[in-house]
């Protein structure tokens, strides 16, 4: 499928999903949202495709939604029916990202705003150009934080600072994004893409469906007690044991050679 605001590209296993309006920061506008939908459905079913980069063209990650777009619709004598605009494009996609049976690596390359940092925080790993910034935009014009933020940031970083970033709309550098926990490397501007090649190479290769079960795992026990999610557990270890990725690693292991994961 060829997309009119991102580019789609597969090789080794690995799908880069750039987001691409690089005038605009890649601010998000419905073509966009509509458009990530798609290219996320695609790599669920896709079963070439084994780990998934998101990354932005040009000096932004993503400016959150396009707020020209916005403005357009006020203007135009409309109203802008947040409520069901979020229900509809952004809260689809992150929960698509989040249940996507598959690791997604972030690759900040400039700055994430607004629903631009939702959508990182989204990802399972973040690795940013040292000259990427954070911020949580959405209160420099007047709006809640949204698409997964007020779930996703103060389980990141903790409530202080995620209290912090939200009510001043401070922007934070990369650096101090590491220091805080909200990333998990960052690497000089012209090592971005190498570095997250090489870590989605290896993920590539890695037992696909039972990072699927780790990432169900994970989300399911950040909101329940200890006994459900041990039961959980329990649930997700029955589901790894059957897979024929498990058996090639108990061999691999008792025959002192490296696996060879196919996905299964
Ligand atoms: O239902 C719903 O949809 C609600 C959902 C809301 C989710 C949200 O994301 S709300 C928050 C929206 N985002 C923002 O408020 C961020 C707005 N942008 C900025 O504050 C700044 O652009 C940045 C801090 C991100 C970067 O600043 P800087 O100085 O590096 O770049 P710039 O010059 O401001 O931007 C460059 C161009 O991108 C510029 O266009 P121009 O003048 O060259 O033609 C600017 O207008 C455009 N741009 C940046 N952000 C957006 C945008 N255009 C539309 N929408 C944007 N969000």
């Amino acid at each position: 499928m060829a997309y009119e605001t991102l580019l789609y590209a597969k090789e080794d296993g690995v799908l880069t999903i750039t987001l691409n309006r690089p005038d605009k920061l890649n601010a998000a506008n419905d073509t966009m949202l509509n458009e990530l939908q798609e290219a996320f459905k695609q790599a669920g079913r896709d079963e070439e495709v084994r780990a998934v980069i998101l990354t932005g063209a040009g000096r932004g990650f993503c400016a959150g939604q396009d707020l020209a777009s916005v403005e357009e619709r006020l203007h135009g004598g409309g109203r802008m029916d947040y409520g069901a605009h979020l229900r509809h494009t952004y809260n689809p996609l992150i929960l698509r990202i989040r249940r996507l049976p598959k690791p997604v690596i972030a690759a900040v390359n400039g700055v994430a705003a607004g629903a631009g940092m939702s959508l990182v925080m989204a990802c399972d790993l973040r690795v940013a150009a040292e000259s990427a910034s954070f911020l949580q935009a959405f209160v420099r014009v007047g709006l809640v934080p949204d698409s997964g933020s007020t779930w996703m940031l103060p389980r990141l970083i903790g409530m202080a600072r995620a209290t912090e970033l939200m009510l001043t709309g401070r922007r934070i550098s990369a650096q101090e994004a590491l220091d805080w926990g909200l990333i998990n490397k960052v690497v000089p501007d012209n090592a971005l893409m190498e570095e997250v090649n090489t870590l989605a190479g290896e993920l590539a290769k890695a037992p696909t469906k039972v990072i699927g079960y780790i990432k169900r795992a994970l989300d399911f026990a950040a909101t329940r007690p200890l006994d459900e999610a041990l039961e959980y557990e329990a649930d997700m270890q029955e589901l790894a044991g059957r897979t024929e990725d498990h058996l090639e690693g108990l061999r691999a292991f008792l025959e002192k050679r490296p696996p060879t994961y196919r996905g299964r």
